[in-house]
């Protein structure tokens, strides 16, 4: 779908946006050549959309579905192209295999939607944690930790032919991430499963094409509730560190336990050039996958400070961003907006801070300081500066209220219909 009147549209913010431009220079005492040095970097930055958060999610209790969801992978590209032209942000997606397993002779058509809305193919990723219709071997109690070497087997065929499938459309990283584990004690040699996790993960890493990676995602539990093989960031980090350059941890907001201090991992990461990037999400409890900055955006903005100051130390630091949020009850659309929203929003905060003064306050042990420093960015409002990188590419002033006023649900629904089971969770 083509959005019209983008810029009328915009046209009837402009005199209230340039007025809180203004007010956000004059409050923070920024040049216009630190402002736009600040948008140019938001303009650049684009966050991949997992093709399974354009349905509705949802629960172990059941799956209320929504409406006009995209039935098909050309769908679901639709729907970025939908989200891309709002917010000029999310020019990827990510494929989840074998929910978005391609045909050859649908590969052309899927290249040129995507082409047609400047969306790139981001990490592709593979699933060992459901069986499959017509699948010989279960992975019920497990996939690459299978005490079965047949079972091991299968799941590295598949991450290779998920590799294949990700070649046929230009991505250049795999995903993996793994419920292996177990639910009561006794039930795994620890060990031993860490150990067929790692042989196999490295007969998948040798078939890795020259210029791919491959990203290991950790999780503390779920849907194994007592251990996990890969568990923690530390587990990522030694099966990465054992298979080799190519390999590089994959930081999901939502797969840690409660408290866990997100922002010292990543800067953990960085300093050892093995983050690969992250699933963006948030929760309360555990991995609740819900919109991004809904429950902890301090904590969002403190990752984002660590990321800003690993890109100066590092320009060539190159990460992978997804976001991987998906839930039971809102329009996939508007949380998914809401989401990279929030999402730049933390990354302008970053990027609003005083690094310099911050690293006079920590050399002074002036705690009071550090934390001001900190907190003063934190707390400006940064709306103004992430509207003008979006309006600059193109996009809405408002994309959420663009899209409720275009009506643009509706829009959908009336191509799709009511009801359409998108394939996915
Ligand atoms: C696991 C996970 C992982 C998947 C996605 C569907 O909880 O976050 O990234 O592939 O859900
Ligand atoms: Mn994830
Ligand atoms: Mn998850």
């Amino acid at each position: 779908m083509q959005l019209k009147d983008i810029n009328s549209f915009n046209e009837s913010y402009r005199l209230q946006h340039l007025k809180a431009l203004d007010y956000l220079k004059v409050s923070r005492n920024i040049t216009d050549d630190q402002l736009l040095d600040i948008v140019q970097q938001l303009k650049t930055f684009q966050v991949a959309i997992p093709s399974w958060a354009l349905g509705t999610g949802g629960t172990r209790f059941g799956r209320f579905s929504g409406a006009g969801e995209p039935g098909d992978l050309q769908q679901k590209i639709q729907d970025v192209g939908i989200l891309h032209q709002l917010n000029r942000s999310s020019g990827a997606i990510s494929l989840h295999i074998p929910w978005d397993t391609l045909s050859e002779d649908e590969i052309q058509t899927i290249r040129e939607e995507a082409a047609q809305y400047e969306i790139l193919f981001d990490a592709v990723n593979s699933n060992t944690f459901q069986d499959q219709e017509g699948q010989s071997l279960s992975y019920k109690f497990g996939s690459l930790c299978h005490v079965d070497k047949a079972v091991r087997n299968q799941a590295i065929a598949h991450m290779k032919e998920v590799i294949d499938q990700g070649q046929l459309v230009g991505s250049k990283s795999l995903t993996v991430w793994l419920s292996d584990g177990a639910s009561f004690p006794g039930q795994l040699d620890f060990k031993e499963a860490l150990q067929r996790v790692e042989e196999s993960l490295r007969e998948v890493y040798d078939y890795l094409p020259e210029d791919w990676q491959m990203f290991i995602e950790y999780k503390p539990y779920e849907p194994n509730f007592y251990s996990t093989v890969i568990s923690d960031w530390g587990t990522s980090y030694l099966l990465a560190e054992s298979l080799g350059p190519k390999a590089k941890t994959l930081v999901d907001l939502g797969h840690h336990l409660p408290n866990t201090n997100i922002e010292q991992i990543v800067a953990t990461l960085i300093y050892k050039n093995k983050l690969a990037g992250f699933h963006f999400n948030d929760s309360k409890y555990g991995d609740d996958d819900l919109t991004v900055g809904a429950l902890k955006p301090y904590q969002l903005f403190l990752i984002f400070c660590e990321l800003v100051k690993g890109m100066k130390d590092n320009p060539s630091l190159s990460l992978a961003w997804m976001i991987d949020a998906s839930h039971n009850i809102k329009d996939p659309l508007e949380d998914i907006l809401q989401s990279v929203e929030a999402i730049m929003l933390a990354y302008a905060q970053a990027l609003m801070v005083d690094y310099k003064a911050l690293k006079e306050t920590q050399l002074a042990n002036d705690v009071t300081y550090a934390q001001e420093i900190l907190q003063d960015a934190y707390r400006t409002d940064v709306r103004p500066v992430v509207a003008e990188a979006r309006i600059q590419e193109g996009g809405a002033y408002d994309p959420l209220q663009y899209y409720r006023q275009y009506q643009l649900r509706e829009q959908l629904i009336e191509k799709r219909g009511l009801y359409v089971k998108a394939s996915g969770l």
